[in-house]
């Protein structure tokens, strides 16, 4: 099976050169105040990357999915770079947040939530206050310091606690990339098309056997060991028998995980879970939408559960104290609050009795690479983490070079200084004409699924 591996016709050579130059004090012998690292430039470049049509509880995923990347220069001449969540509200957030950041030193970081919250008290019309602006503005700033300092993120923020990070297969029910649908969308504008040339070639995936299948090529190309099973998307029963075909063909050894994103009652989760308890399951993972629905589940059923929707913030752990919803958390440091917020969720969690893995939607290599250092950095997280970057087909990163491989199931930490991978700029323009021309400008995936079943809307099984 082989992915349009030169979409966008774009190709790079990996390039540490750049990482390797002398901190920016090194020359004169001093010590690192002799940089203040102050910013002066915030650039923000909104980016649309290929996206298959793959499927969850919200719909189906249109042809793009949206990013925010980061670059701020500072006074010393260090650029640091950074990716986070994506869409037209996002953008207009972290331009605003911009303003204020400019003129700070990047090592001051921890300061620009407050900074931050003051500026979107003052100024109600653009929320700069959200974690996701906060987190992409963080990460640029670590790798800012990262390559002053000639130090990895992960040595910066106290680790590396492993060497290499396991990520988890993320089985999605989907289209095949060249169903006719996909080409009725107004938004696309790639050269994609039929047959080899359809973005990628696992065909439609909508059955038990179909999924079963992909789960052995994951296994085999990427070598994760964990399967993660998306559900809420076709009957319950038809999911169930998909993750018992997934168990069946890695013979009962692999930790199974099954994500209905909420879309199940407490009875269908209830149910569900008497065949689960038959298997290796890891957790599940939100099958019922809310913490008192999850706890009741829990109660019931016994199994470990998960979340990255009834836990997402440090003011629900108030509640989920009380409620006990769940035994694992899925951070994710654009939700947290940037990666030290993570690490602080995982003092909290070792506290609590509870274990972290980390959630993710769709994303590019800078993000890859902060969910790498940030397994690094937190030894909290002993599940693998959930990665899309696979469905991220060769070619249309935005990273110097190819899309960073799994072996084993597993990254290596990255050891240049800062994030450790570099922006390819042609990518990173050619992504930024494509958002231009494609006209998304926030995620709709319900109306994606309209295209495909008409009148379709997000029920409860
Ligand atoms: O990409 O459709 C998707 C997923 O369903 C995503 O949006 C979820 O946030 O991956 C996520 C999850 O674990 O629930
Ligand atoms: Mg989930």
């Amino acid at each position: 099976m082989s992915d349009r591996r030169t979409f966008l016709q774009v190709a790079g050579m990996t390039g540490l050169g750049s990482f390797l130059a002398k901190p920016a004090w090194a020359d004169e012998g001093q010590t690192l105040q002799a940089t203040d690292l102050k910013i002066t430039e915030v650039k923000i470049t909104p980016i649309a990357l290929p996206d298959p049509p793959i499927l969850a509880a919200s719909g189906c995923h249109g042809p793009y999915f949206l990013r925010n990347i980061l670059e701020i220069t500072t006074e010393d001449g260090i650029i640091g770079i950074g990716e986070t969540r994506g869409g037209l509200k996002r953008t207009e957030r972290l331009q605003a947040a911009a303003k204020h950041v400019v003129g700070q030193s990047a090592f001051a970081y921890r300061g620009f939530p407050a900074l931050l919250a003051d500026a979107a008290a003052n100024d109600k019309a653009q929320s700069t206050s959200d974690p996701a602006v906060y987190a992409g503005l963080e990460l640029a700033c670590l790798d800012a310091i990262g390559k002053a300092s000639g130090q990895s993120l992960s040595r910066l923020l106290g680790g590396p606690v492993r060497d290499e990070v396991e990520f988890a297969a993320y089985l999605f029910f989907r289209f095949a990339a060249d169903h006719p649908r996909v080409f009725d969308d107004v938004h696309l504008k790639d050269d994609r098309g039929r047959g080899d040339r359809a973005l990628d070639q696992w065909g439609e995936v909508r059955t038990p056997e179909a999924m079963a299948d992909m789960a052995r090529q994951w296994n085999e190309r990427y070598g994760f060991k964990a399967m993660k099973l998306k559900a809420g998307v076709l009957p319950p029963d038809v999911e169930l028998d998909a993750l018992k075909a997934i168990n069946d063909v890695f013979g009962g050894q692999a930790p199974l995980r099954i994500d209905p994103n909420g879309r199940w009652t407490i009875e269908t989760a209830n149910r569900i879970a008497r065949d689960l308890q038959e298997m290796p399951l890891e957790y599940y993972e939100d099958p019922v939408r809310g913490q008192e629905a999850m706890t009741a589940v829990r109660r019931e059923t016994g199994l470990p559960m998960s979340t990255n929707s009834c836990v997402t913030r440090f003011d629900h752990i108030a509640d989920a104290v009380k409620n006990e919803p769940v035994d694992i958390v899925l951070c994710d440091h654009h939700g947290w609050g940037g990666i030290p917020a993570c690490q602080a969720l995982g003092t909290l969690a070792d506290s609590l009795g509870w274990r972290l893995s980390q959630h993710s939607n769709n994303h590019a290599g800078l993000t890859m690479a902060a969910m790498t250092h940030l397994g690094a950095v937190t030894p909290q997280i002993v599940h693998s983490s959930d990665t899309h970057y696979p469905w991220l087909v060769e070619g249309a990163d935005i990273i110097e070079g190819p899309n960073l491989k799994f072996v084993d199931g597993k990254l290596k930490v990255p050891i240049a200084p800062g994030l450790g991978v570099n922006l390819d700029h042609d990518k990173l323009a050619r992504a930024h004409e494509i958002y231009q021309k494609c006209g998304m400008r926030e995620r709709n995936d319900s109306v994606t699924m309209q295209r495909f079943e008409p009148g379709w809307t997000r029920d409860l099984f």
